[in-house]
């Protein structure tokens, strides 16, 4: 059954707005918060919900989906400024016709070892046939948050998704990712464009679901030289901003702020911030605060960047990294156009609490820590 999709008056009224403010780089009273992998692992409640269903089932399923979204929402009520979407970034790989599995990473049978595969997958890709359950989960997802917090949706970026269809899971090494892209660059750069176009659908789906950001995870930008990623990365990331922005206008869907996510590729942030075409870049650890904001030159306005394990080092070691990450994304003395998060996903054993206010008055944080 096609997905009946909503009418924008049908959603609760947006209480808490913070998110989407920092993300069009406006002034806030504080810094939002939200924490990559919120929903997850590390949540008892979430692993109760895994010992009688299989990942990819939860994705499937919207009640479920629904239920682990609004997981860290309850648990931390009044401490994250955000939701974002139970799924995973290789729904894409499966909706293009590849077999995915999570045992307990991801794994695919079946890789991409060689050009000839491609022809393995779907020519075209109808996503609301096939991801139709995610745009179901993120309606029903919205109606259940009743306006608390704004709902993100995301997809993984070409060249991420493209890594993953191509080693059959994580790598350590990305010898085989990267045979293809030095030996078959073209045949390369026409994969990353089909996987871009499918995440232009998908993510312009989303927001006719219910998504009020948007946020593409370049997971394994880092794995690219710089002037590899100008070839095999930024022009998907650009061609996924720039069809999304249009469709969005052409189909009268709201203009949802859009963040990007380039894990490791800070060498390109200025550029990316020139002429990416995103509102925000999310941003890991290895970067400072103060010379990222000197780099985007006020372009954009940043997400991040707490490394994930200083939330292993107890609550003196946090609070200073706030403290400090809070004065060096400050412009004006003020939070602006920052939105506090952690620099990659919170890992299995990482915190149970946290509360991060920061404002030109009074900086605090309020966490608890759970063993592994
Ligand atoms: O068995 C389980 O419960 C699996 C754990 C898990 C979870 C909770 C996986 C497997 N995916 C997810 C959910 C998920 N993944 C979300 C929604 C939850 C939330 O953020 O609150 C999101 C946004 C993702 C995105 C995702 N999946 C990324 C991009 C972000 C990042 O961490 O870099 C990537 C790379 C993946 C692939 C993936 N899926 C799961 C794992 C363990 C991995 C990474 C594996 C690897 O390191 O290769």
């Amino acid at each position: 059954m096609p997905h009946e999709y909503p009418s924008l008056n049908d959603f609760p009224p947006l209480k808490n707005d913070l998110l989407l403010r920092a993300a069009r780089g406006e002034k806030t009273e504080r810094a939002p918060v939200w924490i990559m992998r919120q929903a997850g692992r590390y949540l008892p409640e979430f692993r109760e919900v895994r010992k009688s269903h299989e990942f990819f089932d939860i994705c499937r399923t919207p009640d479920l989906a629904t239920e682990v979204t609004l997981q860290p929402i309850r648990r931390y009520t009044g401490l994250l400024d955000a939701s974002i979407i139970f799924s995973d970034i290789l729904v894409i790989p499966q909706a293009m016709g590849m077999e995915v599995l999570m045992n307990p990473g991801p794994s695919f049978p079946d890789p991409l070892n060689v050009p000839a595969d491609v022809d393995k997958l779907r020519k075209v890709v109808d996503v609301e046939k096939e991801l139709g359950y995610v745009y179901k989960a993120i309606t029903q997802t919205r109606m259940a948050l009743a306006g608390e917090v704004p709902l993100i949706g995301f997809c993984g970026a070409p060249w991420t998704l493209f890594v993953y269809m191509i080693e059959g899971g994580g790598s350590k090494t990305y010898q085989k990712v990267k045979t293809w892209i030095f030996k078959y660059p073209e045949e390369s750069k026409a994969l990353l464009l089909r996987i871009a176009d499918v995440c232009v659908d998908f993510l312009v789906g989303q927001v006719k679901a219910g998504a009020q950001l948007l946020q593409v995870f370049d997971s394994n930008a880092g794995e690219l030289s710089p002037h590899d990623f100008d070839h095999f990365s930024r022009p998907t990331l650009v061609h996924i901003s720039t069809n999304v922005r249009k469709r969005l206008a052409a189909e009268n869907l709201p203009s949802v702020p859009l963040t990007l996510f380039a894990k490791g590729a800070n060498y390109a942030l200025a550029s990316l911030a020139e002429t990416a075409g995103y509102d925000t870049l999310g941003l890991d650890w290895l970067v400072d605060p103060a010379e990222a904001r000197r780099l985007v030159k006020g372009k954009v306005a940043l997400q991040g960047n707490m490394d994930p394990n200083v939330l292993y080092g107890g609550r003196d070691a946090i609070e200073s990294t706030v403290k400090r990450m809070c004065a060096g994304f400050a412009v004006d003395g003020g939070s602006q156009a920052w939105i506090a998060n952690l620099g990659h996903g919170i890992t299995q054993g990482g915190m149970r609490r946290l509360e991060t206010g920061c404002c030109r008055r009074r900086i605090y944080t309020c966490v608890r820590l759970k063993g592994q």
